[in-house]
């Protein structure tokens, strides 16, 4: 494609090149990386990875074919994190309609802020908010797509604290008081308490106590069900009821990525409330005049963008929408009993071979162990046992990354050395991925 001075090319050109290129992106970013006879990573060092890819930008564009093999290096140096043992984070696999969905989202590159720029887009929302929320619970409520689990989880901070004190919105910080938050250790904010990433409800009752004695005033209570690295879940029941006693924000919203355990992509996060006051809108409201002007010609009510503490929002509802019109509610049921069903068969076989230890015993799809290779066996009450025990993740997870042949994230928690953390989420996967697994984790880790 010859992209002139003036930086345009035409549109037969360009329609040219993305069709070659979605050939391409068919063939190397999802045929190949869905295939286990590939690697899942192709690792280059960053300074080797920089030269290969020639990633400087210059003056000048270039052909047709050097940005088709472009298109080919980007995904051939990617992980692929499609590929049937990619295990390294809490998304794996793909969904082809959700891919749709993605692809189609990218195309029609709108903003979902106000009825008139997504109109298809603002209304698919709602219907997704509702659905999600039913499945909470809540027959009403409210809620909103955000970019990644983390910040949903700030979008419950901000709101509770609204709803506490709503001055905060236009006095500022300094017209409210010192403020307590509570959640559990795994989750790494302070004020916490927890055994093995787990919430003790009396202890919560008396931090509570402990830090009002302290001045502080306990506004919002963090449970979770299932932790980042070992999937445990707090009792929730037990914490909404302390939390409502003591008028603290817990059961009144819900942070859920259906990018991870559904599959739907990245990303696909979601904060839902079971207020109906119009509480989101309240607290974020800015009233671009801009954007949301009070006297359009259609229902205002429908320009939802004001609820976001963003301006421009991507469109990440319809990844979701699309892979539940295809599958159903009862796809998508199958899907996670599915993940059931492969974590306990990984965890029997795991138990059945020497040299693999459980860390905890799972309570969801996270598996924690330790692989300890021959050298250490019978050796846990040596006193560098720890220590040598804390560089075997590490050794065997360089071996297989540079090897290509799977990938499993790893870490340390609550005083334990480190411990692969193995997430089985793709109802892609079967039995034999799973002992290709073990088997390799045996040969990367003998010594
Ligand atoms: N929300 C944290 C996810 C981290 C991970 O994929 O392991």
């Amino acid at each position: 494609m010859s992209n002139g001075v003036n930086g345009h090319h035409n549109s037969s050109e360009g329609e040219l090149f993305l069709s070659e290129a979605f050939k391409v992106i068919l063939e190397e970013a999802v045929h190949k990386a869905t295939d286990v006879k590939e690697k899942v990573c192709e690792w280059k060092d960053p300074e080797e990875l920089r030269v290969l890819m020639d990633l400087e930008l210059g003056d000048h564009g270039e052909s047709h074919q050097q940005l088709l093999q472009r298109v080919r290096d980007i995904a051939r140096y990617s992980v692929k994190t499609n590929h049937p043992r990619f295990f390294n984070q809490l998304f794996a696999g793909v969904d082809y309609h959700s891919l749709t969905g993605r692809f189609l989202t990218e195309a029609l590159n709108t903003s979902q802020y106000t009825y008139e720029v997504a109109p298809v887009f603002v209304l698919m929302e709602d219907v997704v908010l509702r659905k999600l929320r039913s499945l909470v619970g809540w027959s009403e409520g409210d809620g909103i797509f955000c970019p990644g689990g983390s910040v949903s989880n700030m979008y419950a901070m901000n709101v509770a604290r609204y709803w506490a004190f709503p001055q905060v919105k236009t006095q500022g910080l300094w017209t409210v008081p010192r403020l307590a938050v509570f959640t559990s250790q795994e989750v790494k904010l302070k004020k916490c308490f927890c055994i093995f990433g787990r919430m003790i409800p009396e202890d919560l009752e008396a931090k509570i106590v402990h830090a009002k004695s302290q001045g502080a005033v306990p506004f919002f209570v963090n449970a979770t069900a299932g932790t980042t690295v070992q999937g445990a879940f707090d009792p929730l029941d037990r914490i909404a009821d302390i939390s409502e006693r003591n008028g603290i924000w817990m059961a009144n919203s819900c942070t859920w990525n259906p990018h991870k355990m559904l599959m739907a992509g990245l990303q696909c996060s979601v904060f839902l409330m079971r207020d109906t006051t119009n509480l989101l809108m309240h607290c974020h409201c800015a009233n671009a005049t801009y954007l949301f002007q009070q006297d359009k010609f259609y229902d205002m009510s429908l320009d939802t963008g004001d609820k976001s503490i963003q301006c421009g929002r991507k469109v990440d509802c319809l990844k979701l929408w699309l892979m539940w019109k295809a599958i159903g509610a009862q796809g998508l049921a199958n899907r996670v009993d599915i993940a059931f069903a492969s974590t306990r068969y990984f965890v029997e076989e795991l138990k059945k071979r020497e040299g693999f230890q459980v860390v905890s015993e799972p309570q969801f799809v996270n598996v924690c162990f330790w692989f300890i290779p021959p050298s250490l066996r019978g050796k846990e009450n040596s006193p560098d046992y720890q220590e040598k025990l804390a560089k075997v993740a590490p050794v065997i997870k360089e071996r297989m990354v540079k090897k290509g042949s799977m990938m499993v994230g790893y870490q340390p928690l609550d005083g334990r050395v480190n411990f692969f953390r193995m997430v089985i989420l793709s109802p892609q996967l079967n039995h034999s991925d799973l002992d290709f697994f073990l088997d390799e984790v045996e040969r990367l880790g003998n010594d």
